[in-house]
Order: structure tokens, then C-alpha cells, then sequence
């Protein structure tokens, strides 16, 4: 640890890259790094812009001074234990995250929580003031810091802010349900570069800002980007598609000792001729029943034959203080368990479940070793995993089935597309992918695989910081 001195370079997002754990014997606290894919992509950015990161150390109550850790400065906003109940579980992910995802599950509005969402937004853009030195770039990320742009340019003018969202921008009819919606609007606002994956995201937001702050009509950018004049400054909106590490991850499943795992773990799933796998945060938005009912009816009318099709679903635990997650837990074990009981046999389960994150030399295997990846979200912003399974695949097997919800499939077109609220075409795909002539499939995987190759995160995070310099010289 060392004394920290304000940076060129400042990420801000809700969580921390390294997680405080507390050892369960009774010694001193200890910090894990948590590296995502934001943080692989912006790792090399932050070391040669002598960069920092702001955010949520991930436990309550604990208030830490800066400090620099493995060369990244690192500074922890404190939240307390009903902050994370009212901003971070209420207002972020009862309120925005089921409006923006199309309300496939009622959004709750209280007063309350928007106030303490405001509140902790303030001390995010406090936090990143002291942070940033005179003339500083700045990334702000996702629904749960909507508000930081707009305080943190009232507090200092002189920096370059941008801001990205990972997760969809609903619809017009659906964000002007919100009570403060303006307010979020002019949050947003306070950036220079305001990003979305998608140019229908941009495009929402174009249209609303124009709305709800009686904004003259513009000519439309390139791909549903644009900009937004507010007078003494243009706000410039645009799509940048997020990705993975896409080289690493191919090189990480051709490794030796993955491909042993792969061959294991059919193996222990009793080699059978076809497995079939789901990978997602246990959350209402990624349809993991829409697959699972596929699979059930599938064996029902016995189009797909137990003995020869098993399928693995690995859903980590997510949001579990929620009754919304609790309900779809429920839901999705009740489903197993229904498959199970109708169609496996002793010691040879149809459906493997695994409620627990596994490691990622585990999770690379499993994808590498999966025949059929099934990806079926009602609404998703991107989707890693999809892209995560071709980049597994490029010896050019394997089979994608993608929900056309997902943004995943804007790029990945020559996945087999489903609309995952019809049933029959999610069973459709999957029994095609499941018998589809190998030098078909191949050219298919092949073809998905170098479009991921091509526009990984490294690609993602210079476009966006690109766009963003660019938008500050202006
Ligand atoms: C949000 C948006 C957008 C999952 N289980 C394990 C594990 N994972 C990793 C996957 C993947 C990541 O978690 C999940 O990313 P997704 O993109 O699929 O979904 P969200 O968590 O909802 O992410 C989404 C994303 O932000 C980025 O902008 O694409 O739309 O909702 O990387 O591999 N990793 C390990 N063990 C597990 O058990 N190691």
C-alpha cells in the first residue's frame, strides 16, 4: 500500500477489480482480484495512462483510504448495508435492470431508493474528483452510476468524461414509465461520449434526451450514433459493441491439458453422442427455462432420445436477496428436477445442474467439449458467453443456437437465431443443430469464429476511448 497522487486515467464502475474477502479464520481481511472482462480490456490501458479505478470494495461498511495495489491505484467507495439493500439490490437491480430489460419482470419504483441511488451516485463522482488530475479522461460504466456524469462535471469541467452502458437502453414506451426520468437523462448528459452496444440503444437515447429536454432534431450519425447540442457543448452517442479477449481465450482452449478436461468431462457425462450446454448468471433475463421446456418437450415427443442427449446447465448464483431470483430458482430446479424424474435414469441424470460458479480452466473445458451452446436470453445487452464458446471453437465444431434478444446476435448472424418466446422455433434450432451435417456446421462455426476473432475487447475498449479523446479535443 502507498499514499496515491491523482491519476490521467480513471475508470469508475460499481465494483471494485479486486474484491475484499474476510478469511473465515478470524485473520485479516485479504483483496482478490476479480478480473472480468472490463478488466482484461482495460488493464493495458490504465497501466500506460497512469490509471486508477474507482469503486465498491464489494462488502459493507468499510471505509478504506486509497491506495495502489499491483501498480493500479485503487480507490474504495464505501457503502453501508442499507445502501447495498436500497442502491445497489432496490433501486439498480429492481428498479432499472427489469425496466431496461424489457420489464420481463415488474419494475418496483420507491422514492426511497431513487433517493439513496442519488445519493451513493454523489459520492461516486465525489470520489472520482479527488481521483482524476487536472484534465483527466474518465470512464464511467453501466446502470448503476447513471448520475456520476452530470455531478462529476458540475464538480470539475475541466475533465473528458465518457460513459457505457452494458446492458440494453429500452424503447421509449418503456423508459417513460420511470418517475426520474429526466433526472437519469441528465445524468447521462453530463458525458462528452455516451456508448451503448447496440445503434438501437443510441438511438433510444437520442430520442429521448431530444424529448425530454426539447432538443431540436439533429442529422443521425453513422449507425444509429449521433450527437446532442446542448448549447455550450455537443454530446456525441454511438455503438460500441463490448467483447473478450478472444486470442487468449482461443490459445487458453487448445491448450494440452483443457482438451484432456473436455474429453473427461463427456467421459463423465457417459459419453453421449450429444451434449448440450447452457452457461449464465441464474438471472429471469437469460431463458434458461425456455431451454429447458425445449428439452422436455423434445424428449416427450421423442424427437431427441435421452440415452443419446444430455444437457449441462451451470447457473451461478446471482442477486439472491431477491424474491425475483429466489422465484426463478425455484422455477428452474423445479424443471430439472421435472426432466430428471420423467426421463433419466439411475445414475445417469438428463439434465446436470450446477448452482455454483466453476473456475475457468473448468468452464473453457465445458465449453470446449459442448456440441450445442445454447444461449436464449429474452433480453441481454451483449452476451460473453456466446462469444466466449466460438472463440472455444475454432477448429470449427460445435453448434451456437442464439436468442435474437441477445446483442450477441447483431454480429454472430450465422448462429442459428431463435426467437426464445416461440417455443417451437427454440426446439426447431436445437434439433437442427443437433443433426446438422458436419461440413455445414463447421463452415458455420468457422465463420462466427473469425468474426470474433476480429472485433475482440482490445478492438472495443480503442474504439471507445478513440471516440472519446476525439470528443474532448473538440
Ligand atoms: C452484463 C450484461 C454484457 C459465468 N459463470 C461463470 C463465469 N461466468 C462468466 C462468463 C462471462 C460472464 O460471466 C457473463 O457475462 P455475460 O455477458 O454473459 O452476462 P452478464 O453477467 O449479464 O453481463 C451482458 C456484459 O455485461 C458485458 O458488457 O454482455 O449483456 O448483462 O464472461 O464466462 N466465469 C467463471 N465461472 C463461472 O462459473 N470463471
Amino acid at each position: 500500500m502507498s499514499e496515491t497522487t491523482p491519476n490521467d486515467f480513471v475508470v469508475v464502475a460499481n465494483r471494485l477489480p479486486v474484491d475484499l474477502e474476510t478469511s473465515s479464520d478470524g485473520g485479516p481481511p485479504v483483496w482478490r482480484r476479480s478480473p472480468g472482462g472490463l478488466v482484461t480490456a482495460l488493464e493495458p490501458v490504465l497501466r500506460s495512462t497512469d490509471g486508477a479505478w474507482v469503486g465498491w470494495p464489494g462488502t459493507a461498511d468499510v471505509d478504506l483510504a486509497p491506495f495502489t495495489e499491483d501498480g493500479l491505484t485503487l480507490h474504495p467507495v464505501p457503502l453501508s448495508e442499507d445502501e447495498v439493500t436500497e442502491y445497489y439490490e432496490g433501486f439498480s437491480n429492481a428498479t432499472l435492470w427489469p425496466l431496461y430489460h424489457d420489464a420481463v419482470v415488474a419494475p418496483t419504483f420507491h422514492r426511497r431508493w431513487w433517493s439513496v441511488y442519488e445519493r451513493v451516485n454523489r459520492r461516486f463522482a465525489e470520489a472520482t474528483a479527488r481521483a482524476a488530475a487536472p484534465g483527466a479522461t474518465v470512464w464511467v460504466h453501466d446502470y448503476q452510476l447513471q448520475l456520476v456524469p452530470a455531478m462529476l462535471r458540475d464538480l470539475r469541467p475541466d475533465l473528458t468524461i465518457g460513459f457505457f452502458l452494458h446492458i440494453p437502453f429500452p424503447p421509449p414506451e418503456l423508459f417513460l414509465q420511470l418517475p426520474w426520468r429526466k433526472e437519469v437523462i441528465g445524468g447521462l448528459l453530463g458525458a462528452d461520449l455516451v456508448g451503448f452496444h447496440l445503434p438501437g440503444g443510441a438511438e433510444n437515447f437520442l430520442y429521448l434526451a431530444r424529448r425530454l429536454f426539447d432538443l431540436p432534431a439533429q442529422p443521425r450519425g453513422t449507425a444509429g450514433g449521433g450527437f446532442i447540442d446542448l448549447g455550450d457543448r455537443r454530446v456525441r452517442v454511438g455503438a460500441y459493441p463490448i467483447s473478450i479477449d478472444s486470442g487468449q481465450l482461443r490459445s487458453h482452449s487448445e491448450e494440452a491439458a483443457i482438451r484432456l478436461r473436455a474429453k473427461q468431462i463427456r467421459s463423465e457425462l457417459g459419453d453421449p453422442e450429444t451434449v448440450l450446454l447452457g452457461v449464465d448468471r441464474l438471472d429471469y433475463t437469460k431463458g434458461i427455462n425456455v431451454r429447458l421446456e425445449a428439452l422436455r418437450e423434445l424428449l416427450t415427443d421423442g424427437t431427441l432420445d435421452p440415452e443419446k442427449v444430455v444437457m449441462v446447465q451451470l447457473a451461478t448464483p446471482s442477486r439472491e436477496r431477491l424474491s425475483a431470483y429466489a422465484q426463478l430458482r425455484d422455477d428452474v430446479e423445479r424443471e430439472v428436477g421435472r426432466i430428471n424424474g420423467e426421463f433419466g435414469e439411475l445414475g445417469r441424470p438428463v439434465v446436470h445442474y450446477l448452482h455454483r460458479p466453476v473456475d475457468r480452466d473448468e468452464l473453457v473445458a465445458m465449453y470446449t467439449g459442448a456440441d450445442v451452446m445454447l444461449v436464449t436470453p429474452l433480453r441481454d445487452g451483449m452476451n460473453l458467453v456466446a462469444k466466449e464458446y466460438v472463440a472455444c471453437h475454432g477448429d470449427g465444431s460445435g453448434s451456437l443456437v442464439l436468442s435474437e434478444f441477445a446483442g450477441a446476435a447483431a454480429e454472430l448472424r450465422r448462429a442459428r437465431l431463435v426467437n426464445p418466446h416461440d417455443l417451437e422455433d427454440v426446439k426447431r434450432a436445437v434439433v437442427e443443430a443437433v443433426n446438422e451435417d458436419p461440413a455445414s456446421a463447421s463452415r458455420r462455426m468457422k465463420s462466427l469464429h473469425t468474426q470474433v476473432m476480429t472485433h475482440d475487447v482490445d478492438r472495443w475498449a480503442h474504439s471507445f476511448l478513440g471516440d472519446l479523446t476525439e470528443q474532448g479535443r473538440a
